[in-house]
């Protein structure tokens, strides 16, 4: 049976408990390892994850530290090498920082795929797989852009410097904003993925520059923490806020008019096809080094739309 450690709620397709030999080779050892536990976005993976192993009648362990931090995955990582795994499924938490005990897990002769974040050297692994972050970063400047059609100040509310993802959507809001001379670009801070330091952020910047028009939050313990900045604030719907991931939370937020636009990404599927191209890698296969999946910009307009409520992380 497909075996998950703090175990999601997936719907009744992919709740536990599913018997393993669906598959036509059966009994690799999987495991997952997330950036952070408890966090919608990887638990929606998980769920992509174990539907696609128990169709393999793979078997897979789930694994998370509670923080997003290399200086904890290391040490999680190491205990799932320990556990001697067939392949593993990890989204790195720096680029450059779990490289090296990356690089140990591959050294034991473990297939290596890359999920969500990636490296400085993905070589490593056999496949990387993630959104266009880049563009996501893009689309929601260009979000603010139709809500703020005048321009003004916008603001990002970033991580940490050095995850990959993050640091892409921030670099393509950021790049985008400076080519409309309408908007003046005020920088990026960092959250450190605590939402309570996210609300304090926009707390401090709207009280320094009350006329920011803009908030582009970059994942969603960054999302979540701005919207309750701008609640502090007291400025539900005058500041256009837009944020990457759709976790409950969020989702919340959407609905009550303080959040204005979310870019969901697809974790479900970049689950699945992890568990694909690590079947394929154990098996001599050959594997796809790089995949990207999609995302979708859900607004109030579209939340309740069967895409709307498709995008929705489950949680
Ligand atoms: O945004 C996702 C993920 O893509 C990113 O790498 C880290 O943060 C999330 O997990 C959301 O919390």
């Amino acid at each position: 049976a497909a075996v998950a450690l703090g175990a999601a709620a997936c719907g009744s397709d992919t709740d536990g408990g599913s018997s393993a030999g669906g598959g036509s080779n059966g009994n690799y050892k999987l495991a997952f390892v997330q950036g952070v536990a408890g966090d919608a976005f990887y638990i929606t993976m998980e769920c992509g994850i174990k539907e696609e192993a128990a169709k393999e009648g793979a078997t897979v362990t789930v694994q998370g530290a509670q923080k997003f931090d290399p200086t904890l995955q290391t040490p999680v990582l190491q205990s799932v090498i320990a556990a001697k795994p067939d392949a593993i499924l990890i989204a790195p938490t720096d680029v450059s920082a779990m490289q090296q005990p990356i690089a140990q897990a591959k050294a034991q002769g473990i297939k290596i795929v890359l999920v969500d974040t990636t490296l400085n050297d993905p070589s490593v692994a056999v496949s990387a797989i993630s959104s266009d972050n880049s563009a996501g970063g893009k689309a929601a400047f260009e979000a603010i852009q139709k809500l703020a059609p005048n321009g003004g100040k916008v603001l990002g509310v970033g991580v940490q410097p050095g995850i990959s993802t993050t640091d892409a959507r921030d670099k393509g809001f950021a790049d985008a904003a400076k080519a409309d001379s309408k908007f003046t670009y005020l920088g990026v801070q960092y959250s450190q993925n605590d939402p309570a330091k996210a609300a304090s952020i926009v707390s401090a910047a709207l009280q320094k520059d009350p006329d920011i028009v803009g908030i582009f939050a970059s994942n969603l313990f960054s999302a979540q923490g701005s919207a309750t900045g701008i609640r502090q604030a007291g400025k539900q719907g005058q500041v256009n806020v837009v944020g990457f991931d759709a976790g409950p939370e969020q989702i919340k937020a959407l609905q009550d008019g303080t959040v204005q636009a979310l870019i969901a990404q697809q974790p479900g599927d970049i689950g699945v096809q992890g568990v694909q191209q690590a079947i394929k890698a154990l098996k001599g296969e050959s594997n796809e080094a790089n995949i990207q999946t999609g995302s979708t910009i859900i607004t109030k307009d579209t939340i309740d739309s069967p895409e709307g409520k498709a995008a929705a992380y489950k949680a």
